[in-house]
């Protein structure tokens, strides 16, 4: 089996092993990142791309944003914590995740401004509605959309829009931060989950075109773009390479959504 197959859901529901609900609109760093650890781990992954008219889909879910990590007949898995668990407990131990206690409580503490609430990932998404909002649609997402976002993912017109660009702006320092002196990966000299996090995460802040995600669709690319025109210029050099390095040796490149 290829490390991530495309399946539809009722093969998914009749298989063991890791499966996945995920994004097949937009390479959304959650989804992305998902994917990417089980990659990292050597865990073949099937991934059913979510769509909201499958009833049979949402039964088996539970949940009503992705992704959604499946594995043998455990619970479903919906949170960023939960899942990186999961993956750090399927491969070799301690490579996603430091088994040094200090070590791994910083490292999730880090994770948590990537894909937390009020994270990298959250924030970059209220760059996005914020273009929307401020443009009567005509950037960012179309204005149903979102509206939609806003109301889940804590954007209203009292959005104090300066401190989301200082949160950005303070986590991209302190990611590349540990690249200082020319180092490849962010914890180390192998990747683990944070390499997976900081790599996915960056996608709404560079550049997107059809060739590093082909099906992703001109409207939504033209969406992800706004959070590139917001903050592109603050994402530091080293970073970009960073990201770069984990696709090309890691993640697989183009990103296939
Ligand atoms: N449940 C995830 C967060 C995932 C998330 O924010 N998903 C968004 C990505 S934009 C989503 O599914 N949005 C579509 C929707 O809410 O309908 C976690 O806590 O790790």
């Amino acid at each position: 089996m290829s490390p991530v197959e495309f399946v539809d859901v009722a093969t998914a529901k009749a298989a063991r092993g890791v499966r996945m609900v995920a994004s097949g609109m937009v390479p959304s760093p959650w989804s992305e990142a998902a994917k990417g650890l089980f990659r990292l781990q050597g865990v073949p992954v099937r991934v059913v791309r979510y769509s909201r008219d499958d009833a049979e889909l949402a039964a088996w879910m539970r949940a009503d944003n992705v992704p959604v990590v499946f594995h043998d007949d455990e619970p479903p898995r919906v949170h960023w914590a939960a899942i990186t668990t999961l993956a750090a407990r399927l491969g070799p131990p301690g490579a996603l995740l430091p088994d040094d206690l200090d070590h791994r409580v910083r490292t999730v503490g880090l994770l948590n401004e990537i894909a937390g609430e009020e994270g990298l990932g959250w924030n970059a998404r209220l760059l996005m509605l914020h273009a929307s909002m401020t443009s009567g649609g005509q950037r960012g997402f179309p204005l149903p959309v979102a509206h939609y976002l806003a109301a889940r993912y804590g954007y209203s017109a009292a959005i104090d829009i300066d401190r989301v660009r200082a949160r950005i702006a303070r986590t991209l320092a302190a990611l590349a931060a540990r690249l200082d002196g020319g180092r490849e990966y962010l914890a180390g000299d192998r990747p683990d989950a944070l390499d997976v996090y900081a790599a996915t995460f960056l996608t709404p802040l560079c550049p997107i075109p059809e060739s590093d995600c082909p099906r992703l669709q001109p409207l939504l690319r033209q969406a992800f773009a706004t959070a590139h025109e917001a903050m592109g210029d603050a994402v530091p050099r080293a970073l970009v390479e960073h990201r770069r390095r984990m696709y090309e040796r890691h993640l697989g490149w183009p990103i296939e959504i």
